[in-house]
């Protein structure tokens, strides 16, 4: 038979004395404090407070122990083991803050720093035309002027001898602003610019004005409800029909190239008389074989727009006196001059704002 078990003395068992309790959690203490950055600290939460760690070894011994030991030794192990993850979390929390000012400073970026990355924007090519227009203009000693785009329907239509029973205000499809007895609409045509200029300035006058009008039309390939056109007139002494067609053969071979021929063709608006639509000769195919060109679709001419001598009734609804001055207006589509000029067969890529279309003119200046 063997004797009465002895009393058990938790310092028999080694790892659970108290000296080497407190041994495991000094070095463990001490190896948290020596964590320089997070990853050395995981690797030492690992070696110190991980499931093979000392302390969490000697943790294990206590379920060996007789009863009346396990108390004291949990104790002292649980508390060893509570100032070790204490220590852990303080590291930790240093740490951190330390790795974050660190990334800070080293992962910083120099947002004034110069760099060729970004692409590049571009100009939309009817402002680039549109400036282009104005400076043929500018160059033979014309102004430039401007007007609202919100226009009083009087400049409108009435000044322009389109009086509100006159059939031809019907022509143009138009976009009313309310209230409806406001007498307001967005202009339909660049042509009350003619009008507001008359009406401030004295003769004589040689003004180019580019603008953006309004129409209620439908969108298709070649029409667009907001679209440009760029308005001429001059009104001095003398100015005739030939004054009219010299002009327009010049800005012809400002934008399109020397020797393109122009022609009139009898036409009506209500503030010129006479009036024409003037088309020049296609400049891709000179009218020659125009069956095979896509610029011209086989009419060998291109329509630019409507033009004419000023009629007299504008004139005198502007205080103009039609006895001592004549003079001669146009008014021509940018948009559609921008879809010949690069051969560009839809009007609505002008218009929907995608940059690759926009990209591939570059920067014009
Ligand atoms: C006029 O607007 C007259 N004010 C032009 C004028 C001025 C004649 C001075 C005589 C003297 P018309 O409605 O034809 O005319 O328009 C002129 C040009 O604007 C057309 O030739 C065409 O190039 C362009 N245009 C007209 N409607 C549209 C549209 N919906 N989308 C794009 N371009 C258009």
């Amino acid at each position: 038979m063997s004797g009465p078990n002895s009393e058990y003395d938790p310092v028999e068992v080694t790892p659970l004395r108290a000296d080497e309790v407190e041994a495991m959690r000094d070095a463990a203490i001490a190896a948290v404090a020596e964590a320089t950055d997070l990853e050395s600290l995981k690797r030492i939460r690992l070696e110190h407070a991980g499931d093979r760690s000392p302390l969490a070894l000697a943790n294990r011994e206590i379920g060996a122990l007789p009863p009346q030991a396990r108390k004291e030794a949990g104790q002292r192990v649980g508390q060893a083991r509570g100032a070790v993850n204490q220590a852990l979390a303080r590291r930790q929390a240093v740490l951190e803050v330390e790795h974050e000012e660190r990334i800070l400073v080293e992962e910083a970026v120099d947002v004034t720093l110069p760099t060729d990355r970004r692409p590049r924007g571009s100009r939309h090519p009817v402002t680039t035309l549109s400036e282009r227009i104005a400076d043929i203009f500018v160059s033979m000693g014309w102004e430039i002027a401007e007007g609202p785009q919100a226009e009083a329907e009087w400049l409108n239509f009435d000044a322009l001898n389109l009086g509100p029973d006159h059939p031809a205000r019907t022509m143009q499809d138009t976009f009313w602003l309310a209230p409806s007895d406001a007498g307001l609409v967005l202009r339909t045509h660049t042509s009350p610019v003619q009008a507001r200029t008359m009406l401030t300035r004295e003769p004589p006058i040689y003004i180019a004005c580019p603008g953006r009008v309004y129409r209620t039309d439908e969108v298709d390939a070649t029409h667009s409800p907001v679209f440009h056109q760029v308005e001429g007139l001059v009104i001095d002494k003398g100015i005739t029909m030939a004054h009219l067609k010299g002009t327009l053969d010049h800005l012809t071979a400002a934008l399109f190239g020397e020797g393109i021929t122009t022609r009139f063709r009898p036409s009506y608006f209500p503030f010129t008389e006479p009036s024409a639509e003037m088309d020049m000769v296609c400049f891709v195919c000179r009218g020659v074989d125009p069956e095979a060109c896509r610029t011209c679709r086989g009419e060998g001419w291109i329509e630019l727009g409507g033009c004419g001598v000023v009629n007299p009734r504008v004139l005198v609804a502007c205080g103009v006196d039609p006895d001592i001055y004549t003079g001669f207006a146009f008014g021509f589509g940018i948009d559609r001059i921008l879809m010949f000029r690069h051969n560009i067969e839809d009007l609505r890529d002008v218009f929907e704002g995608d940059v690759r279309f926009t990209s591939a003119f570059g920067v014009e200046i």
